[in-house]
């Protein structure tokens, strides 16, 4: 893996071979679609060759153009018409296939066949998206994103839509658009894209408290995670598993990545945001490219029925969270993403979830969110997609066969035979006939549940605290963590320009948080800090969730991580090869940085070529900076701009250095101080303890009150 694996360079045949391989059924069943024009010639929608691609048919040479060119016609015609319109939310997305694998049998949670037995892989399609921006935004925003799944299981689609926080910014559907108009751009200047620092929102959530948890989340780390495949996943509402005796559980899913929870740091991201808009849908398509596929652990947090009122919150209410102290994860099975989509318009595009497709053995809980959402995903689709045959669409079709008595309808592909297109027939022999429910393999049924209540439009009272799980959230968060939730509410409230706004949320929303929170992000602000909550918070049990720091969510190895190694000319031969020997060996990818795109001559006078420039491979894309020892390094270094400021800008974002010989004097004139994560030595092989160490801790925490000081 070690040396210039980033880019596309490097992939061509191999890795593309070996991405080939990962097939599913699914993956085989897009096959039929999957065109290929290598060796075909260049023909028009009907068929016909064309002899001439670049030429329109015109009155002589300087003439009109000639309305019966049908090949200009039919050219421009589908050109005028490639675009459809975004998604409302979750524009901007990435995908890619993979598989479920499920650890064991779990028929006795759940009669789902894709649970039911041990090793049974499942092929499923999984979509990341931001929320706010549109299709062209930036990656790195600070936004929630969208974990949503598609599990093409024997049984029919089940789609689990979710999102990388485990709560959500309202209670009821009703109030979806609203939130969404609110937290999207400004409708009279259309600003800003991507974010939610702007007044409309903080309004809008400083009105609503019941918003309060989502957001505190959106203020923390999880909203800027390093990378998608960094990331947990959640289905957020209380859902059922239902076995096959027709017993029922709660469950909330939770998706935990192997490779650690991590975030980047607030000026990392926004730098990013311009450097490389494209940040984390390149990192995600590298890394399955390279053959490190991403993987996560799917678990459930299990509630009995009869348990459902012994919390001191509602199981059905989406701005709360089941501790895991009080409700630990049972793990069911595996994701792994390791395919790359063939084409980002027809598959990642087209894709259309729906948390209404659910399987036997899955059904949905009460949770009021939940149950507008079951209508909206497939309605948006029709304006989205163009009708209603979009299950028609090769990336939306379940492996399993489906046929019923829907017909016709815009962009129909199916020919249906028969002639009886009614239940209950006799023309068609009754077919397709109903199943009934059993334990494998039947119908599906919902779940048997009493329901005897009035009509009426009213909030349970159970929804009512809207304070108690922050304020459990910002209690369970390190302390740098919390300095980060400190410093997102004071950045994103600074450009709030009216101060109602900035006063509301630190008087109405953060003093029943935390009153030390709200004082400091008043400080801040120049408010007068608040001495008492707005409102009475009920006091509950547990008091910090050590889950919810991902300071205890850190990976256990290295694997993955990028190291920009600045080469100059007189680099020292052996040290190199000990980095890229180390880097090899812990499945870290290492990229040789030059001045320029020209060869660089190493002390043995040895020519090697450059995986990039220090201008074109900027440092808020690697974890790690190393300068090695070389003939006067350090002078080369310090006559540089770009390279002090690579180093400079990695100390900043709290990233490991390594100056190894002659590279060492730097810190005598440079501003950086030594610490755990900036180590120097004479040789390579003498960091690589403290280096590996470094990078499994992903930040240099202890540093960040002294890197302020550093320009960059
Ligand atoms: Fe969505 N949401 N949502 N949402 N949502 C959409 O569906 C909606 C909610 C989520 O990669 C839309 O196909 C309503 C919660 C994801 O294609 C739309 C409500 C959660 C995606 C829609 C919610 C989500 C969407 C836009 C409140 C986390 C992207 C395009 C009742 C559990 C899926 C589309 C993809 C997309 C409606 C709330 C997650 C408009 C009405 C809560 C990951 O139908």
């Amino acid at each position: 893996m070690a040396v210039n694996t980033d880019t596309k360079k490097s992939s061509a045949a191999g890795a593309d071979a070996a991405d080939k391989q990962n097939t599913t059924a699914k993956t085989e069943d897009l096959e039929q679609y999957r065109s290929d024009a290598t060796g075909q010639a260049l023909r028009s929608n009907q068929g016909v060759k064309v002899s001439d691609d670049k030429n329109s048919l015109r009155a002589g040479a300087r003439g009109p153009s000639l309305l019966e060119d049908f090949l200009l016609r039919e050219k421009i015609t589908h050109f005028d018409h490639e675009r459809i319109p975004e998604r409302i939310v979750h524009a901007r997305g990435v995908a890619a296939h993979g598989y479920f694998e499920s650890y064991a049998n779990h028929a006795k949670l759940s009669k789902a066949g894709f649970l039911g037995e041990k090793g049974k892989q499942t092929p499923v399609f999984v979509r990341f998206s931001t929320v706010q921006g549109p299709r062209g935004s930036a990656d790195t925003v600070r936004d929630v994103r969208g974990f949503a799944i598609k599990f093409y299981t024997d049984e029919g689609n089940f789609d689990l839509v979710g999102n990388n926080i485990p709560v959500f910014f309202i209670q009821d559907a009703i109030k979806f658009p609203d939130f969404v108009h609110a937290v999207k751009p400004e409708p009279h200047n259309e600003v800003p894209t991507g974010g939610s620092a702007h007044d409309t929102f903080w309004d809008f959530v400083s009105l609503q408290s019941e918003a309060s948890h989502a957001v505190i989340w959106a203020m923390s780390d999880r909203a800027i995670p390093k990378s998608l495949r960094t990331m947990q996943g959640f289905g957020v509402h209380t859902f059922r598993l239902i076995n096959d005796e027709g017993v029922s559980k709660f469950v909330k899913f939770i998706w935990t990545p192997k490779q650690g929870v991590l975030s980047l740091v607030w000026d990392e991201a926004q730098k990013l945001a311009g450097k490389d808009p494209d940040f984390h849908r390149r990192d995600l398509g590298n890394a399955i490219e390279q053959g490190n596929y991403p993987e996560w652990e799917f678990g459930v947090q299990i509630i009995d029925e009869k348990d459902e009122h012994s919390f001191d919150f509602d199981i059905l209410d989406p701005t709360k969270i089941i501790p895991e102290e009080l409700v630990p994860i049972t793990p069911l099975g595996k994701l792994v993403l390791n395919r790359n989509p063939e084409n980002f318009f027809a598959e990642t595009e087209q894709v259309a979830f729906c948390p209404g497709h659910i399987v036997p053995g899955i059904d949905f809980s009460n949770d009021p969110l939940l149950q507008g959402r079951l209508f909206s995903y497939t309605d948006t689709q029709l304006s989205r997609l163009g009708g209603p045959n979009f299950h028609e669409i090769p990336i939306n079709k379940p492996v399993c066969p489906f046929h019923n008595n829907q017909r016709d309808g815009i962009h129909r592909t199916t020919i249906n035979k028969g002639q009886a297109a009614y239940e209950p027939n006799s023309i068609d022999g009754g077919w397709p006939k109903e199943t009934p429910p059993a334990a494998k393999d039947g119908g599906f049924e919902s779940y048997y549940e009493r329901i005897d209540a009035h009509k009426i439009r009213e909030r349970s009272d159970s929804f009512s605290d809207h304070f108690s799980q922050p304020r459990l959230f910002y209690n369970s968060l390190s302390e740098h963590e919390q300095t980060h939730v400190v410093n997102a509410y004071s950045f994103e409230l600074g450009k709030v320009q009216r101060t109602f706004i900035r006063e509301r949320v630190v008087n109405e929303i953060l003093s029943n948080i935390d009153l030390d929170l709200a004082a400091k992000v008043a400080t801040n602000l120049g408010i007068t800090p608040p001495t008492k909550q707005s409102v009475a918070v009920p006091e509950i049990k547990l008091k910090s969730s050590p889950a919810l720091s991902q300071q205890n969510l850190l990976p256990d190895s290295a694997k993955g991580k990028k190291i920009a190694i600045l080469a100059f000319a007189g680099i020292a031969d052996e040290q190199l090869q000990a980095a890229k020997a180390f880097a090899e060996k812990h499945e870290i990818t290492v990229m040789l940085l030059g001045e320029t795109s020209a060869p660089v001559n190493t002390r043995k006078q040895k020519s090697i070529a450059v995986d990039g420039t220090i201008k074109g491979e900027p440092s808020v894309t690697f974890d790690a900076v190393i300068v090695l020892d070389g003939d006067d390094v350090s002078g080369s270094i310090l006559k540089n701009g770009a390279a002090v400021h690579y180093l400079y800008e990695a100390y900043k974002h709290l990233k490991a250095i390594v100056l190894t010989g002659d590279a060492a004097k730097l810190l005598d004139s440079l501003p950086l101080k030594q610490d755990a994560g900036l180590i120097s030595n004479s040789s390579f092989n003498a960091v690589e303890t403290e280096l590996l160490a470094a990078l499994k801790a992903h930040r240099v925490w202890d540093r960040e009150a002294v890197a302020e000081s550093i320009p960059a």
